[in-house]
C-alpha cells in the first residue's frame, strides 16, 4: 500500500486543527500515532500522566477514524513495536511508502532534534509544519530577541500585544497603562491545551468591550497567554539544550528521599510532596512557595529538581516546565526569565497558607531545633550568596537586615542550617 503523506501525530498534539492536519486527505492519507517507550522512560513518568497521555491519544485516533481518516496506531504492547518515534517512523515508511512525512513541530528540544534528521535518514521529504497553539514563531522571537539586551517578558509582551492589536488604541494600551496587577503576581502556569491563543484574547478582549469583565482580569488574562506562555516558549527555544544544564548557585545537593516518599515533619512540605505523588498535581503555591522554595534554599540540583517535576507533575511538558523551573523556581538561569529569586522564609508560608498550625516546627521561632526550617536556611541562603545576590533590589532590605543582626546571631542561622543539612543528607529524618 502506498499513502500520499503520512502525518506523524505527537501526543502533545491531539487537536483537530493541529497545523499537520491542514489539506490531510482522507482518501489518500494516513495519520501515524504510537505510544513508544523511550518517551516514557527517558525520565520516569508519573502512571497517572501516561495513562492521561495514551487514553487522550487513543480517543483521538478514534475520532481521525470517525472523520474517515486512516490510522496506523501503535500500541505499546505491540509485539513489534520498536520503542521510538523513529523507529516507529522507519517502519511505517517501509510499509506505505509516502510520498512525504508531515509532522507538526515538535514541543520538545530533544524530540525536534529527531524530526530534523529524518528526511536524510529515510531519504523522503519531511515537512515540518509551525505548531499553531502559539502566535509567536521561532523566528519571530528570534528577531525580536536579537534586538534588545535584556529580554524581559514585560517587553516581549508589548511587543505581542502590538502585534495582536489586543486591548489597544492606535499605539497606546486601552487604558493608558500596559499592566493592571499592582501586585506584580507570579506568573501561573498558563494552561489551554487545545484552543486557540489569539481566539481566547479576542474573547476575553470582547467581555471587556461588552463591559462584562474589568480591565485588569482581561488585561492579566491576556498577558497569560501572549505573554508568559509564549515567552516561556521562546526563551526556552532560544536557550536550548544548555538552558537545562543552568545552575547559577552551583548547587549540588542530591534530592532527599523525602521527595518520593512525602515523609518529612514540615507540614507544608509533606503535604506539598505528597498530593503530587498521589495526584500528579499540586497548585501553584505548593509547586513555586513550598517545594521549589525549599529546593532553591535547600541548594538542591536543579536539574534533578526539573526531572523530578517533570516526572510528578501529570501536566508538566518540557517547554513549560523546565524554563519554570530551571529560571523562575530555581533561578539557576541567574535571572535570565525572572528579576529575582522566589525565595521565601515561613511567615511567608504561613501566611499564604494554614499548613503550619499543624506543623511539628513553630514558624514564630528563628534558629533552633523546633524552628521552622524555612526561616533559617532563608537567612543562610542569603548568606551563601550575598555575592551573586546583594545587588538585586528586591532584596535590598532583607540584606540590611541581615547586616544589622548581630554576628552571634547570624552564626545561629548558620549553625541551625548546617545542622539541618547535615541531618538530611545523613538521610536521618528532618
Ligand atoms: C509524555 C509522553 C509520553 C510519556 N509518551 C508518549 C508517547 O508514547 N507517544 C507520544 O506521541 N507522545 C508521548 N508523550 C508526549 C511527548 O512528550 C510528546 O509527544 C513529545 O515530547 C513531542 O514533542
Ligand atoms: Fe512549613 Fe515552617 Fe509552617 Fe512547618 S512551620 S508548615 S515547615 S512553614
Amino acid at each position: 500500500m502506498k499513502c500520499r503523506r503520512l502525518i506523524f501525530i505527537f501526543g502533545d498534539h491531539l487537536s483537530h486543527r493541529v497545523s499537520s492536519l491542514d489539506g490531510a486527505d482522507p482518501q489518500k492519507d494516513v495519520v501515524l500515532m504510537c505510544e513508544v517507550a523511550e518517551e516514557a522512560t527517558y525520565v520516569r513518568h508519573h502512571k497517572k500522566k501516561i495513562v492521561l497521555i495514551f487514553s487522550a491519544m487513543r480517543h483521538f485516533a478514534d475520532e481521525l477514524c470517525i472523520r474517515g481518516i486512516s490510522v496506523r496506531y501503535v500500541r505499546l504492547d505491540d509485539s513489534d513495536n520498536s520503542g521510538s518515534f523513529t523507529g516507529e517512523l522507519r517502519r511505517a515508511v517501509a510499509t506505505l511508502s509516502p510520498d512525504c512525512v508531515v509532522v507538526t513541530e515538535p514541543g520538545e528540544w530533544r524530540v525536534r532534534q529527531d524530526v530534523l534528521r529524518w528526511q536524510s535518514m529515510f531519504g523522503v521529504l519531511v515537512d515540518v509544519r509551525r505548531d499553531g497553539r502559539f502566535l509567536c514563531s521561532h523566528e519571530e522571537f528570534t528577531s525580536w530577541a536579537d534586538g534588545h539586551r535584556t529580554l524581559t517578558m514585560e517587553f516581549f509582551y508589548r511587543h505581542m500585544r502590538r502585534r495582536t492589536k489586543l486591548l489597544m488604541q492606535e499605539n497606546d494600551p486601552v487604558g493608558g497603562q500596559w499592566n493592571f496587577d499592582s501586585e506584580n503576581r507570579a506568573p501561573a502556569k498558563p494552561d489551554l491545551g487545545l484552543l486557540d491563543p489569539l481566539e481566547l484574547c479576542k474573547a476575553a478582549e470582547r467581555a471587556y468591550l461588552e463591559g462584562s469583565a474589568p480591565l485588569n482580569a482581561v488585561e492579566g488574562f491576556i498577558r497569560q497567554i501572549i505573554g508568559w506562555r509564549e515567552y516561556v516558549r521562546g526563551m526556552y527555544w532560544r536557550f536550548m539544550p544548555e538552558y537545562a544544564d543552568r545552575n547559577f548557585f552551583k548547587a549540588s545537593r542530591p534530592l532527599p528521599d523525602l521527595f518520593w516518599t512525602g515523609k518529612t515533619e514540615m507540614a507544608c512540605l509533606s503535604s506539598a510532596i505528597t498530593d503530587t505523588i498521589e495526584n500528579a498535581y499540586a497548585h501553584h503555591i505548593q509547586r513555586l512557595m513550598v517545594t521549589g522554595n525549599f529546593a532553591m534554599l535547600a541548594g538542591l540540583d536543579p536539574f534533578a529538581l526539573h526531572e523530578w517535576y517533570l516526572e510528578a507533575y501529570a501536566d508538566a511538558f518540557e517547554w513549560v516546565e523546565l524554563p519554570n523551573v530551571i529560571g523562575m523556581s530555581q533561578f539557576a538561569d541567574g535571572g535570565l526569565l525572572g528579576l529575582t529569586p522566589y525565595c521565601a522564609s515561613g511567615s511567608y508560608i504561613s501566611r499564604m497558607s494554614d499548613y503550619c498550625k499543624g506543623c511539628k516546627y513553630d514558624v514564630r521561632r528563628k534558629t533552633g531545633k523546633s524552628a521552622c526550617p524555612f526561616n533559617f536556611l532563608y537567612w543562610d541562603f542569603l548568606d551563601r550568596h550575598a555575592g551573586e545576590l546583594s545587588a538585586i533590589r528586591r532584596l535590598h532590605q532583607p540584606y540590611a537586615t541581615w547586616r544589622r543582626m548581630t554576628e552571634d546571631r547570624r552564626n545561629k542561622y548558620r549553625q541551625s542550617a548546617s545542622a539541618f543539612l547535615e541531618r538530611m543528607d545523613e538521610g536521618l529524618s528532618v
